[in-house]
Protein backbone atom coordinates (compact mmCIF):
# COMPACT_ATOMS: atom_id res chain seq x y z
CA UNK A 1 0.00 0.00 0.00
CA UNK A 2 1.37 3.52 -0.76
CA UNK A 3 -0.53 6.89 -0.18
CA UNK A 4 2.14 8.99 -2.13
CA UNK A 5 2.27 12.62 -2.27
CA UNK A 6 5.17 14.19 -4.73
CA UNK A 7 6.25 17.12 -2.68
CA UNK A 8 8.77 19.95 -2.89
CA UNK A 9 10.59 22.21 -0.88
CA UNK A 10 11.30 25.70 -2.85
CA UNK A 11 13.77 27.48 -0.71
CA UNK A 12 14.25 31.13 -1.28
CA UNK A 13 17.51 32.87 -1.19
CA UNK A 14 17.99 36.01 0.08
CA UNK A 15 15.09 39.25 -0.62
CA UNK A 16 16.64 42.39 -0.37
CA UNK A 17 14.85 45.40 1.57
CA UNK A 18 14.27 47.54 -1.52
CA UNK A 19 13.50 43.92 -4.00
CA UNK A 20 9.77 44.31 -4.66
CA UNK A 21 6.88 42.03 -4.19
CA UNK A 22 6.62 41.25 -7.94
CA UNK A 23 10.21 40.60 -8.57
CA UNK A 24 9.74 38.02 -5.46
CA UNK A 25 6.80 36.40 -6.50
CA UNK A 26 8.49 35.71 -10.18
CA UNK A 27 10.78 34.12 -7.85
CA UNK A 28 8.28 31.94 -6.39
CA UNK A 29 6.50 31.34 -9.94
CA UNK A 30 9.62 30.24 -11.54
CA UNK A 31 10.22 27.37 -8.54
CA UNK A 32 6.40 26.61 -8.76
CA UNK A 33 7.08 25.53 -12.24
CA UNK A 34 10.74 23.60 -11.61
CA UNK A 35 8.14 21.91 -8.67
CA UNK A 36 5.45 21.54 -11.21
CA UNK A 37 8.36 20.12 -13.93
CA UNK A 38 8.98 16.94 -11.93
CA UNK A 39 5.69 16.57 -11.15
CA UNK A 40 5.22 17.55 -7.65
CA UNK A 41 1.80 17.87 -6.09
CA UNK A 42 2.43 20.86 -3.54
CA UNK A 43 5.37 22.99 -3.76
CA UNK A 44 6.18 24.55 -0.31
CA UNK A 45 7.62 27.75 0.53
CA UNK A 46 8.97 29.49 3.04
CA UNK A 47 8.26 32.08 6.29
CA UNK A 48 7.65 35.47 5.18
CA UNK A 49 7.99 34.02 1.36
CA UNK A 50 6.83 37.71 -0.08
CA UNK A 51 9.41 40.34 1.53
CA UNK A 52 12.85 40.34 2.90
CA UNK A 53 12.67 39.64 7.02
CA UNK A 54 11.19 42.78 7.79
CA UNK A 55 10.94 42.13 11.40
CA UNK A 56 14.69 42.89 12.14
CA UNK A 57 14.09 46.49 11.30
CA UNK A 58 12.94 48.75 14.36
CA UNK A 59 10.26 50.99 13.82
CA UNK A 60 8.64 53.75 16.88
CA UNK A 61 5.74 53.68 15.21
CA UNK A 62 4.27 50.06 13.89
CA UNK A 63 1.58 51.45 11.58
CA UNK A 64 4.67 52.62 9.17
CA UNK A 65 5.28 48.45 9.11
CA UNK A 66 2.04 48.13 7.36
CA UNK A 67 3.05 48.21 4.27
CA UNK A 68 4.92 44.62 4.30
CA UNK A 69 1.86 43.16 5.22
CA UNK A 70 -0.86 42.17 2.89
CA UNK A 71 -4.55 42.80 3.64
CA UNK A 72 -5.91 40.18 0.67
CA UNK A 73 -5.13 36.57 0.05
CA UNK A 74 -4.84 36.39 -3.31
CA UNK A 75 -4.07 40.07 -3.55
CA UNK A 76 -3.05 41.94 -6.87
CA UNK A 77 0.59 40.88 -6.52
CA UNK A 78 0.66 37.29 -5.53
CA UNK A 79 -2.57 36.26 -7.57
CA UNK A 80 0.07 34.99 -10.40
CA UNK A 81 1.04 32.42 -7.96
CA UNK A 82 -2.65 31.04 -7.76
CA UNK A 83 -3.02 31.14 -11.46
CA UNK A 84 -0.04 29.59 -12.43
CA UNK A 85 -0.83 27.13 -9.67
CA UNK A 86 -4.24 26.28 -11.28
CA UNK A 87 -2.21 25.88 -14.25
CA UNK A 88 0.05 23.31 -13.64
CA UNK A 89 -2.58 21.93 -11.04
CA UNK A 90 -0.14 21.91 -8.29
CA UNK A 91 -1.03 22.70 -4.50
CA UNK A 92 0.95 24.65 -2.34
CA UNK A 93 1.98 26.40 1.33
CA UNK A 94 3.27 29.97 1.86
CA UNK A 95 4.02 32.03 4.34
CA UNK A 96 2.96 36.08 4.42
CA UNK A 97 2.52 38.65 6.75
CA UNK A 98 -1.31 39.19 7.42
CA UNK A 99 -3.02 42.16 8.25
CA UNK A 100 -6.91 41.22 8.54
CA UNK A 101 -9.81 44.02 8.07
CA UNK A 102 -10.38 44.66 11.99
CA UNK A 103 -6.15 45.90 12.33
CA UNK A 104 -4.59 42.24 13.65
CA UNK A 105 -1.27 41.41 12.12
CA UNK A 106 -0.06 37.84 12.49
CA UNK A 107 2.75 35.85 11.02
CA UNK A 108 0.44 33.58 8.79
CA UNK A 109 0.93 30.58 6.33
CA UNK A 110 -1.71 28.82 3.95
CA UNK A 111 -2.50 25.60 2.12
CA UNK A 112 -3.98 26.24 -1.15
CA UNK A 113 -5.17 22.72 -2.77
CA UNK A 114 -4.43 21.96 -6.72
CA UNK A 115 -7.76 23.35 -7.31
CA UNK A 116 -6.13 26.94 -5.75
CA UNK A 117 -8.83 26.91 -3.05
CA UNK A 118 -7.53 28.17 0.32
CA UNK A 119 -8.03 25.19 2.07
CA UNK A 120 -5.99 25.54 5.62
CA UNK A 121 -4.40 28.85 7.46
CA UNK A 122 -2.08 28.73 10.50
CA UNK A 123 -1.13 32.09 12.20
CA UNK A 124 2.52 31.50 14.15
CA UNK A 125 2.29 30.67 17.74
CA UNK A 126 5.54 30.67 19.13
CA UNK A 127 6.43 34.78 18.39
CA UNK A 128 10.32 34.90 19.26
CA UNK A 129 12.42 38.24 20.03
CA UNK A 130 11.09 41.22 22.01
CA UNK A 131 9.23 44.42 21.37
CA UNK A 132 11.41 46.80 22.24
CA UNK A 133 14.96 47.99 20.68
CA UNK A 134 17.55 46.31 22.36
CA UNK A 135 20.93 48.06 21.63
CA UNK A 136 22.53 45.33 23.07
CA UNK A 137 21.92 43.00 20.08
CA UNK A 138 23.74 42.96 16.68
CA UNK A 139 20.33 43.03 15.10
CA UNK A 140 16.94 42.94 15.61
CA UNK A 141 14.35 40.10 15.92
CA UNK A 142 11.23 42.52 16.67
CA UNK A 143 8.40 39.94 15.26
CA UNK A 144 6.84 40.32 19.12
CA UNK A 145 6.43 43.91 18.37
CA UNK A 146 4.70 43.35 15.04
CA UNK A 147 2.49 40.00 15.06
CA UNK A 148 0.32 38.98 17.55
CA UNK A 149 0.36 35.77 18.41
CA UNK A 150 -1.70 32.71 16.03
CA UNK A 151 -5.04 32.75 17.83
CA UNK A 152 -5.99 29.67 15.42
CA UNK A 153 -3.91 26.93 17.50
CA UNK A 154 -2.39 23.82 15.40
CA UNK A 155 -5.30 22.82 13.02
CA UNK A 156 -4.88 20.26 10.57
CA UNK A 157 -6.89 19.65 7.56
CA UNK A 158 -7.53 16.31 5.11
CA UNK A 159 -6.34 17.37 1.46
CA UNK A 160 -4.79 15.79 -0.76
CA UNK A 161 -4.54 12.79 0.21
CA UNK A 162 -3.52 12.52 3.67
CA UNK A 163 -3.74 15.26 6.81
CA UNK A 164 -1.65 18.03 6.52
CA UNK A 165 -0.40 20.73 8.97
CA UNK A 166 1.61 23.87 9.16
CA UNK A 167 3.24 25.59 11.65
CA UNK A 168 5.78 28.44 11.30
CA UNK A 169 9.85 28.97 12.09
CA UNK A 170 10.21 28.66 15.72
CA UNK A 171 6.97 26.93 16.00
CA UNK A 172 9.25 23.82 15.14
CA UNK A 173 11.43 24.50 18.29
CA UNK A 174 8.61 23.43 20.76
CA UNK A 175 7.55 19.69 20.77
CA UNK A 176 4.10 21.27 21.99
CA UNK A 177 3.38 22.20 18.28
CA UNK A 178 4.16 18.78 16.93
CA UNK A 179 2.27 16.70 19.26
CA UNK A 180 -0.74 18.61 19.17
CA UNK A 181 -1.17 18.04 15.33
CA UNK A 182 0.21 14.60 15.83
CA UNK A 183 -2.67 14.08 17.98
CA UNK A 184 -5.05 15.26 15.00
CA UNK A 185 -3.03 11.97 13.40
CA UNK A 186 -1.59 14.50 11.37
CA UNK A 187 0.76 12.90 8.32
CA UNK A 188 2.74 15.80 6.87
CA UNK A 189 3.84 19.29 8.70
CA UNK A 190 4.86 21.58 6.16
CA UNK A 191 6.85 24.49 7.72
CA UNK A 192 8.97 27.54 6.43
CA UNK A 193 11.77 29.41 8.47
CA UNK A 194 13.96 32.85 8.72
CA UNK A 195 16.72 31.72 10.89
CA UNK A 196 19.75 33.57 11.26
CA UNK A 197 23.16 31.44 11.11
CA UNK A 198 24.63 33.11 14.45
CA UNK A 199 23.04 34.59 17.33
CA UNK A 200 23.65 37.82 18.06
CA UNK A 201 23.34 36.87 22.05
CA UNK A 202 26.08 34.16 22.11
CA UNK A 203 28.97 34.95 19.78
CA UNK A 204 30.37 31.61 20.62
CA UNK A 205 27.72 29.22 18.97
CA UNK A 206 28.96 27.51 15.46
CA UNK A 207 26.69 27.92 12.74
CA UNK A 208 27.22 24.34 12.59
CA UNK A 209 25.57 23.94 16.27
CA UNK A 210 22.73 26.43 14.85
CA UNK A 211 22.23 24.03 11.87
CA UNK A 212 22.27 20.91 14.06
CA UNK A 213 19.15 22.69 16.43
CA UNK A 214 17.64 23.22 13.29
CA UNK A 215 17.28 19.84 12.24
CA UNK A 216 16.75 17.97 15.16
CA UNK A 217 13.96 19.91 16.36
CA UNK A 218 12.51 18.23 12.71
CA UNK A 219 14.05 15.46 12.82
CA UNK A 220 12.10 14.39 16.30
CA UNK A 221 8.99 16.00 15.59
CA UNK A 222 8.14 13.93 12.72
CA UNK A 223 9.89 10.83 14.75
CA UNK A 224 8.06 11.32 17.58
CA UNK A 225 4.21 12.43 15.70
CA UNK A 226 4.88 9.61 12.85
CA UNK A 227 4.77 12.26 10.31
CA UNK A 228 6.54 13.99 7.80
CA UNK A 229 8.28 16.91 8.06
CA UNK A 230 9.37 20.05 5.28
CA UNK A 231 11.30 22.22 6.93
CA UNK A 232 11.95 25.27 3.97
CA UNK A 233 14.58 28.17 4.67
CA UNK A 234 14.75 31.68 3.24
CA UNK A 235 18.48 31.61 3.47
CA UNK A 236 21.45 33.45 2.67
CA UNK A 237 22.77 37.15 3.32
CA UNK A 238 19.77 39.80 3.55
CA UNK A 239 21.08 43.26 3.77
CA UNK A 240 24.29 41.89 6.03
CA UNK A 241 22.13 39.61 7.67
CA UNK A 242 23.18 35.83 7.23
CA UNK A 243 20.17 33.39 7.42
CA UNK A 244 21.04 29.81 7.25
CA UNK A 245 19.84 27.25 4.53
CA UNK A 246 19.24 23.50 5.29
CA UNK A 247 15.74 23.11 4.28
CA UNK A 248 14.92 19.62 3.92
CA UNK A 249 12.51 16.74 3.91
CA UNK A 250 12.49 14.52 7.02
CA UNK A 251 10.69 11.09 6.96
CA UNK A 252 8.48 9.25 10.01
CA UNK A 253 11.95 7.40 11.04
CA UNK A 254 13.06 11.01 11.46
CA UNK A 255 15.22 10.99 8.99
CA UNK A 256 16.41 13.71 6.28
CA UNK A 257 15.88 12.40 3.09
CA UNK A 258 16.47 15.36 1.04
CA UNK A 259 18.36 18.36 1.67
CA UNK A 260 19.06 21.76 -0.33
CA UNK A 261 22.71 22.48 -1.19
CA UNK A 262 22.50 25.82 -1.72
CA UNK A 263 21.84 29.24 0.39
CA UNK A 264 19.78 30.33 -2.86
CA UNK A 265 16.83 29.97 -4.63
CA UNK A 266 16.19 26.20 -4.45
CA UNK A 267 13.53 22.75 -5.36
CA UNK A 268 14.24 19.93 -4.00
CA UNK A 269 11.57 16.74 -4.09
CA UNK A 270 10.53 13.67 -2.99
CA UNK A 271 7.64 10.88 -2.75
CA UNK A 272 6.58 11.09 0.12
CA UNK A 273 4.15 8.16 1.35
CA UNK A 274 2.26 9.14 4.02
CA UNK A 275 1.90 5.20 4.83
CA UNK A 276 4.69 5.08 6.09
CA UNK A 277 3.60 7.14 8.72
CA UNK A 278 1.50 3.68 9.84
CA UNK A 279 3.96 1.65 11.30
CA UNK A 280 4.96 3.95 14.41
CA UNK A 281 1.58 4.98 14.79
CA UNK A 282 0.36 2.17 15.33
CA UNK A 283 3.45 1.23 17.64
CA UNK A 284 5.52 2.77 19.33
CA UNK A 285 3.63 5.93 18.83
CA UNK A 286 0.37 4.76 19.65
CA UNK A 287 -1.24 7.46 21.62
CA UNK A 288 -4.46 5.70 22.98
CA UNK A 289 -2.66 2.75 23.82
CA UNK A 290 0.85 4.53 25.38
CA UNK A 291 0.17 8.18 26.56
CA UNK A 292 -0.21 9.25 30.46
CA UNK A 293 -2.33 12.44 30.67
CA UNK A 294 -3.19 12.39 34.06
CA UNK A 295 1.11 12.68 34.51
CA UNK A 296 0.76 15.32 31.69
CA UNK A 297 -1.37 18.16 33.54
CA UNK A 298 1.42 20.78 33.90
CA UNK A 299 2.38 21.02 29.95
CA UNK A 300 -0.84 23.02 29.71
CA UNK A 301 -1.16 24.81 33.11
CA UNK A 302 2.34 25.90 33.45
CA UNK A 303 4.73 28.54 31.41
CA UNK A 304 7.41 29.04 33.18
CA UNK A 305 10.08 26.12 34.49
CA UNK A 306 10.33 26.37 38.36
CA UNK A 307 12.48 24.10 39.68
CA UNK A 308 12.03 22.73 43.60
CA UNK A 309 12.91 24.85 46.24
CA UNK A 310 17.04 24.70 46.95
N1 LIG B 1 11.70 33.48 12.35
C1 LIG B 1 11.99 32.83 13.48
O1 LIG B 1 11.08 32.39 14.21
N2 LIG B 1 13.29 32.70 13.81
C2 LIG B 1 13.76 32.10 15.04
C3 LIG B 1 15.07 32.71 15.44
C4 LIG B 1 14.92 34.08 15.92
C5 LIG B 1 15.75 31.90 16.53
C6 LIG B 1 13.91 30.60 14.93
O2 LIG B 1 13.47 29.92 15.88
O3 LIG B 1 14.51 30.10 14.00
Amino acid sequence: MARIVKIAAAQSGPIQKDEGRQAVVARLVEMMRQAASQESDIVVFTELALTTFFPRYYEEDRSKMDGWFETDMPGGVTQPLFDTAKKLGIGFSIGYAELTPDGHHFNTQILVDKSVTIVGKYRKVHLPGHVEYEPERTWQHLEKRYFEPGDLGFPVWRTMGGVMGMCICNDRRWPETFRVMGLQGVELVMLGYNTPTLNSLKPGETAKTRMHHNHICMQAGAYQNACWVVGVAKAGNEDGNDLMAGSCIVNPNGEIVALAETCGDEVIVFECDLDECVFLKKTTFNFEAHRRTEHYGLIATQTAAIPPPE
